[in-house]
């Protein structure tokens, strides 16, 4: 009784002090909680993003798509091939980001289906999909980053040590097979399927009838331009065998007002910058405020820096993609500016698209 009074009083008196080094303790643990949470969080993020390249190429999607009904694990399995063991885990996955959802049979099956995210942009037929872009980081994006460290190091891309091709030139390692080829186009037709109508609207771009987009690519952006502004035609220059593929493969016999070559009031810069060194981006800048008649422009696509470099976040992942990828970076918008006055054009207009693209227009006076 005595030892226990002794240790409460011990206990009051201290308490105070206790209380607060608890409070104290216990917000630092709070605290270094949140920090080592985020960390494995951070880890994480290549578990999550292999766990969606992989449902997406071994076809789960677009498997339980074309089945009428939910299917478990083993029905999955099965039909593509796989391990029982290994697509239950994948297909759980996948729940717990919310790609997939369960029900369970009337014998206590668990069954899977796709959710409205999955099925919106994860099927390879669906107008929005970003099947396509998927595919194109888990085969190449992601090989070129296994080598990020190397590439801070040497401070360029990673084409030689990841596919074994020369990256003197930069089309050239990333169109090493016409396959490769294709596969970028999709992905650049993915992106502009779905961040496309912002750009092409953030300006009214109706003064514009003949509008001319360098490195065109699939001719994605060329599809919202026309779609947008009834009046104007477009026109795609890239190299030959893009622009052969584009006509095969992207291009329609409806796609009437899209063309391959000619004179233009508006030329379009989406995402072609970011590929290149200063150097290039002026010289490349200054061919075409030769061609821009007075009253043209310019029109630069591209994700921007935040002036002081503090974001966001996923420009300054893709300024990263480009160093692994390209000869270029992610600028700030000053920087553009200062290209484009550097060769001359006068009132620049940026516009942030309402997503990851900023639309910068510029005008030769
Ligand atoms: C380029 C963009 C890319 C040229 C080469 C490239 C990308 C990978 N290789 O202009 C990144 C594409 N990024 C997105 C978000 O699609």
């Amino acid at each position: 009784m005595f030892i226990v009074g002794q240790a409460l009083q011990k206990a009051s008196l201290s308490f105070r002090h206790t209380q607060r080094t608890n409070t104290l303790v216990k917000m630092a643990g709070a605290k270094e909680d949140g920090y080592s949470r985020r960390i494995m969080q951070y880890m994480e993020g290549f578990m999550v993003s292999k766990t969606l390249f992989t449902a997406c190429e071994l076809g789960v999607f677009d498997y339980l798509n074309a089945s009428e009904c939910p299917l478990s694990a083993m029905e999955v399995a099965q039909g593509l091939g796989t391990s029982m063991d290994g697509m239950g885990r994948l297909l759980s996955a996948c729940v717990g980001l919310e790609l997939l959802t369960t029900q369970h049979s009337a014998d206590g099956q668990v069954l899977y289906s796709n959710t409205e995210m999955s099925t919106m942009f994860l099927m390879k037929s669906s107008p929005q999909s970003l099947y396509h872009s998927v595919e194109y980081n888990s085969n190449t994006t992601y090989l070129c980053w296994h080598n990020l460290t190397d590439a801070v190091r040497e401070g360029k891309n990673q084409y030689e040590k990841a596919f074994g091709v020369s990256s003197k030139d930069l089309f050239e390692a990333l169109y090493r097979s016409d396959e490769e080829m294709v596969r970028f186009m999709q992905l650049m037709n993915s992106v502009w399927n779905i961040c496309g109508k912002d750009v092409v609207t953030a300006f009214d771009l109706s003064p514009f009838k003949s509008i001319y987009d360098l490195g065109g690519c699939s001719g994605a952006l060329a599809k919202q331009c026309v779609s947008v502004y009834p009046e104007c035609t477009v026109t795609i220059l890239d190299l030959p065998k893009v622009t052969e593929t584009c006509r095969k493969h992207f291009l329609s016999a409806e796609d009437v007002r899209i063309s391959i070559c000619e004179d233009a009031d508006l030329f379009i810069l989406a995402r072609i910058l970011h590929d290149w060194t200063e150097k290039q981006c002026r010289l490349l800048l200054a061919k075409v405020y030769q061609s821009c008649k007075p009253g043209g422009g310019v029109l630069l696509v591209e994700a921007l820096l935040s002036e002081d470099n503090s974001g966001p976040l996923t420009v300054q992942l893709y300024s990263l993609d480009m160093l692994v990828q390209t000869e270029g970076r992610e600028r700030k918008g000053s920087e553009y500016t200062s290209l484009l006055t550097a060769v001359g054009f006068s009132t620049i207009h940026i516009c942030r698209a309402g997503n990851i693209y900023s639309v910068i227009l510029a005008l030769k006076g």
